[in-house]
């Protein structure tokens, strides 16, 4: 521990020493350390005035400014969060049913959990995506700590790796989720991209992929969507996906999978998952991030887990035990209550099977909304193939249409979305997918 303290070069150490230097030559400067009185605070500018106003978060802004739109026929497809026909988010009848029963159960306390979460929660999270017959969890070379969901478990994940392996540098596909760069570069890694879409094919780009790959560092991070690729919809097939893992092993990159959306892609726990253990059946090691927050509806509970495969047990509870002293100064220990909601699930035979059908239903409609928009545009005769809108899986279609053509949806037809034409499917309904069609239509006829 003493060593942790007086050590200055770990990335962590060294961000803070730099912090700190550049707050202090900061204040000598422009005098603030000397002109602070309470009077000046009192009656002069304050203390923060020179903190400027941050732009609003490119996906998260999005719920606000359609928050901000009285209009009735105002649609989010903005956020990838699940809505009925209604348009109502969703709280599954199984997690209802979870609570009920965490309510009942007079024998439960808000006492602090571990400062890896629940135990229970963790080694089913591992099942879960590693699947129940996975030789890495019988031989204990998995060591799984529950996080602040999908993001935080990327978040510790990624800060252990700046703390504790050797290569800095992660490569994220470009295009990615926009939180990813953020998470990894404030943790001390240095991001660079790899190629993954093409904009002319509206699919992967595999070449550009193998390429990127196969030219970074030997024992390069790589960062790799599980399933259901956001924003773009697009994923490698399983022959793709077993020769990004030999061209991955062969030159020792380490795989960190984003896993945000089983269950979600194809309706499947099971075949969502089959990328990862690919890369885990090969007995490599790899880093999972899980999330919760879409497949079980669980999005504000904050419910994740990060897990490590490694190859020996050994390994894996020193990592265990490391992985500790990022967690406690970071949150100290996890919330109790929505992953009690997940063990809760997961351990009871026929509460998973409810979960299964309910989580089938939500990637059903999702596909439905698929066919309906492209039928919509279809009848419509809009210009263009519009094709790639079902051969995409998961969440999103990324519809290829331009940041101008998406502010001319917004402004006239009250539609939010990201800047980048993402479309959240899973906020569409048979009854709002017409006009969301108008709105296209009109966005490519006018505005090609
Ligand atoms: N990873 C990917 C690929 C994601 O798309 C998201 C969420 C997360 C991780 C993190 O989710 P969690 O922390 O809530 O578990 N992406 C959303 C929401 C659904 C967001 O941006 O926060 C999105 O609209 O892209």
């Amino acid at each position: 521990m003493r060593h942790e303290f007086t050590s200055s070069s770990s990335p962590a150490d060294r961000r803070l020493n730099a912090l700190i230097r550049h707050l202090a030559t900061a204040s000598i400067q422009s005098g603030t350390a000397v002109a602070f009185s309470p009077t000046s605070s009192f009656h002069g500018d304050s203390i923060f005035s020179h903190v400027v106003l941050a732009p609003e978060d490119p996906i998260l802004g999005v719920t606000v400014a359609y928050n901000k739109d009285p209009s009735p026929v105002k649609l989010n497809l903005g956020v990838g969060a699940y809505r009925t026909e209604e348009g109502k988010p969703l709280v599954l009848n199984v997690v209802r049913k979870a609570e009920q029963m965490l309510l009942n159960d007079r024998a439960r306390v808000k006492e602090y959990l571990p400062i890896v979460g629940i135990a229970d929660f963790n080694k089913l999270s591992a099942k879960l995506i590693l699947g129940a017959d996975s030789p890495a969890i019988q031989e204990n070379r998995v060591t799984t700590v529950q996080c602040l969901s999908g993001t935080g478990s990327l978040r510790v994940g990624a800060e252990f790796m700046a703390r504790h392996y050797h290569q800095k540098t992660i490569y994220i596909p470009q295009p990615t989720w926009g939180n990813h760069p953020k998470i990894f570069t404030l943790a001390g890694l240095s991001v660079k991209t790899y190629r993954y879409y093409d904009p002319t094919t509206r699919g992967l780009n595999f070449q550009g992929l193998l390429e990127d790959l196969g030219s970074a560092p030997s024992g390069s991070i790589v960062l790799l969507h599980a399933c259901a690729h956001n924003p773009t919809g697009v994923d490698p097939t399983l022959q793709q996906w077993e020769q990004i893992r030999q061209l991955m092993r062969s030159k020792a990159l380490l795989p960190f999978f984003d896993s945000a959306y089983q269950g979600f892609a194809s309706g499947s726990l099971d075949q969502d998952a089959q990328s990862v253990r690919m890369f885990v059946a090969d007995s490599g090691e790899c880093f999972v991030a899980q999330s919760y927050a879409k497949n079980m509806g669980l999005y504000g509970e904050r419910v994740g887990a990060l897990s490590v495969v490694c190859k020996t047990a050994d390994v894996a509870s020193r990592i265990e035990s490391q992985l500790k002293l990022v967690i406690r100064p970071m949150f100290s220990n996890p919330p109790i209550h929505g992953a009690s909601i997940v063990a809760t699930i997961l351990k009871d035979s026929n509460m998973f099977r409810e979960w299964t059908i309910e989580l089938k239903a939500m990637a059903d409609r999702i596909i439905s909304m698929r066919k309906q928009l492209f039928d919509a545009l279809r009848t419509r005769g809009t210009p263009g193939d519009w094709s790639h809108i079902i051969k995409q899986i998961g969440m999103f279609t990324f519809t290829g249409l331009n940041s101008k053509q998406v502010e001319f949806m917004t402004r006239e037809y009250n539609i939010y979305m990201t800047s980048d034409g993402r479309i959240s499917m899973a906020g569409l309904s048979s009854k709002t997918v017409s006009h969301l069609a108008d709105a296209i239509h009109a966005a490519v006829t006018r505005m090609p």
